[in-house]
């Protein structure tokens, strides 16, 4: 049977997305979403995330499968490309879609609020960041206890390394270049670091000042993307904790900058950033 998409990016971050309002049960598996991600046999794309009815309450409910057949718990930028493709399934449908718009999407790591912006911009509400070490999770401290500035061990090296979950798991460490980094032989060992139970995303990132940083990642299941929204958040919160940027900031990705804020008022995160539909198309399952 032929499955219709739509291909999307946030910042060069790219996914699959698919219609699956009409069924509660995934349309595809991990393994065809594992197809349909790869680059030179499929469609190519950093995952698959599917539209599903809402539940407790919300309009919609999104799930994600990383490139790997892995399943996060939540997607920044994959959230905001969600949002469009959701606004387009109800202009198709008939239903007037004037921005601002909000949508209230459950998600496995709560309910997430994009907003769409008149200017073509979403704006997501993604909650406020979990900072215990049991929950994020991560071993390098008790439960209870933040890791701000923790020394890790990787590739012979000590990292200073400050974690946040946004949902999903991220390990920031503060470099002086972030162009220096080599990324591919560190990203993995990071990803696998036995600190990590859950495996780990992580950031690098370089402080151009107080409301600019630099950021390459290296995401679990993923790899090297052109950018993380998830990633990003975690970042600016990791920055406010170990004292090296404000609560507002804009954090430049290889695929291009987004906004971000840590409320002081609401102790939630706030993401701006684009999403643009690329294409669409069917494939066989
Ligand atoms: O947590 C994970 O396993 C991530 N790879 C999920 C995807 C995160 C994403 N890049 C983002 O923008 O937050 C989509």
């Amino acid at each position: 049977m032929a499955i219709a998409f739509s291909k999307y990016h946030g910042l060069g971050n790219d996914f699959v997305l698919v219609d699956n309002r009409h069924q509660a049960d995934l349309m595809l598996t991990a393994e065809q979403a594992v197809k349909w991600c790869d680059r030179n046999f499929g469609i190519g794309a950093d995952g698959v995330i599917f539209v599903l009815p809402g539940q407790a309450g919300t309009d919609y409910t999104m799930r994600i499968f990383n490139s790997d057949g892995s399943e996060p718990e939540m997607c920044g930028n994959g959230i905001r490309c969600l949002a469009q493709f959701i606004a387009e399934l109800e202009t198709q449908a008939g239903q007037v879609v004037a921005a601002p718009k909000a949508y209230a999407i459950h998600t496995r790591a709560g309910t997430m609020t994009p907003k769409l912006q008149p200017d073509g911009q979403v704006t997501v509400d993604m909650g406020a960041p979990i900072l215990r070490a049991g929950e994020i999770p991560t071993t390098l401290a008790a439960a209870a206890q933040q890791v701000v500035n923790q020394p890790l061990g990787v590739a012979d090296q000590s990292w200073a390394v400050t974690c946040v979950s946004m949902g999903n798991p991220h390990c920031i460490t503060f470099v002086n270049d972030v162009a220096a980094i080599a990324l591919a032989q560190l990203g993995p060992q990071f990803e696998h670091h036995p600190a990590f139970p859950q495996r780990i995303n992580t950031e690098f990132i370089e402080v151009i000042s107080r409301d600019y940083l630099k950021m390459r990642v290296w995401e679990r299941g993923a790899g090297a993307t052109l950018a993380c929204g998830t990633g990003a958040c975690a970042a600016l919160v990791a920055g406010v904790l170990t004292e090296n940027c404000d609560r507002a900031a804009t954090v430049e990705l290889p695929g291009g900058p987004l906004r971000i804020e840590w409320s002081a008022s609401d102790n939630r995160v706030y993401m701006t950033g684009p999403a643009a539909k690329v294409f669409a198309g069917t494939m066989a399952g």
